[in-house]
């Protein structure tokens, strides 16, 4: 069976529920309820930031760290493009180098127009390969600059990535990074600047609401694997954090919540779409014989 074949470490098999898991198909679905009840062992990171901040080298570096706590699986989520449908494909070639190596694994997958920073299948897929025992999943979100907010809820631990320079962390507040954010990276540390932002970082960070966890902010230098380990020791505490609190429990509680009604709205929207019988009421709609709200109450009470 499919899902013993990808247990096994046969890559291709797994590739193959993935793709099941993404399409959303029977088999797919079947194949979640059965890895589901094994899963909660894995621990997921979440990698966001602007477009070209340094998120892909930095995954780069921080698979090596997370391996040598067993297997890793890579998400990275790439914006369709409008030409060719597909993912755009600069982040699987970038890591390349880890292809061989048969404790990871690194799949790219399009957001499909989803909005958010992720694909609207990414925490399917990422509850799959949790079910399967990858123990560590990375997701790298689409470098969208402003609402990538999906990935607060689809990871254990946010991190966020910023560049030296004023305009960076401004933007980061506005797009609403600075909330989600567990751990801050001012990545390509290399470049002037970093002492400042690393200090209006903080100082915006304090002006916030307080938390229990102040989330830290590690230089780095990804294409040189200058800071990983000290990003990789900030992500253990907050693990550590997250588990001597019992907020692990909550987020992943809240994370379940999410995906039941992601999930409830997927399937009242296939169901309840209007080419299947709702063309009617559309007509009515159209001809102001009432209103858009009635008929969407219509429509749900008609399921
Ligand atoms: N100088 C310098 N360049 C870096 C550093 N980290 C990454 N880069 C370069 O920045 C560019 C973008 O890096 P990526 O890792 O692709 O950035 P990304 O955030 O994944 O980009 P998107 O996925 O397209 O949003 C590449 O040319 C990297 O080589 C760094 O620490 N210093
Ligand atoms: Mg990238």
């Amino acid at each position: 069976m499919l899902i013993d074949l990808a247990k096994s470490g046969d890559r291709r098999a797994l590739g193959r529920l993935v793709s099941r898991v993404e399409d959303d198909t029977d088999e797919g679905r079947e194949a979640l309820s059965i890895v589901y009840p094994s899963g909660g062992a894995a621990w997921v990171t979440g990698i966001t930031g602007a477009p070209g901040a340094g998120k892909s080298t930095l995954v780069d570096g921080l698979v090596g760290f997370a391996a040598d706590q067993g297997n890793v699986a890579v998400v990275a989520v790439d914006p369709s493009s409008p030409f060719s449908g597909g993912a755009v494909l600069g982040d699987r070639i970038r890591m390349q180098r880890h292809t061989d190596d048969p404790r990871i694994y690194i799949r790219s997958m399009a957001n499909r127009g989803h909005l958010g920073g992720l694909a609207d299948s990414t925490p399917r897929v990422v509850a799959l390969l949790d079910g399967l025992g990858f123990s560590e999943v990375l997701i790298e979100t689409v470098g969208v600059g402003q609402a990538e907010i999906d990935v607060a809820s689809s990871a254990d631990t946010v991190i966020v990535v910023v560049n030296p320079g004023w305009g960076d962390s401004i933007q980061a507040a506005k797009a609403g990074l600075l909330e989600i954010g567990d751990v801050f990276v001012v990545n390509k540390a290399d470049r002037p600047d970093v002492d400042e932002t690393v200090t209006e970082l903080f100082r915006m960070l304090d002006a916030g609401p307080e938390r229990a966890w102040r989330p830290p902010i590690v230089p780095t230098v990804a294409t040189e694997g200058t800071g990983l380990d000290d990003l990789w020791t900030a992500i253990l505490y907050h693990r550590r954090h997250l588990t001597e609190t019992g907020d692990l429990q909550s987020r992943r509680r809240e994370r379940a919540s999410r995906e039941i009604e992601a999930a409830v709205r997927a399937g009242l929207r296939r169901r309840a779409s209007l080419d299947s019988g709702g063309v009617d009421l559309l007509n009515r709609v159209a001809a102001r014989e009432i209103d858009p709200w009635s008929a969407a109450g219509a429509l749900i009470n008609a399921l």
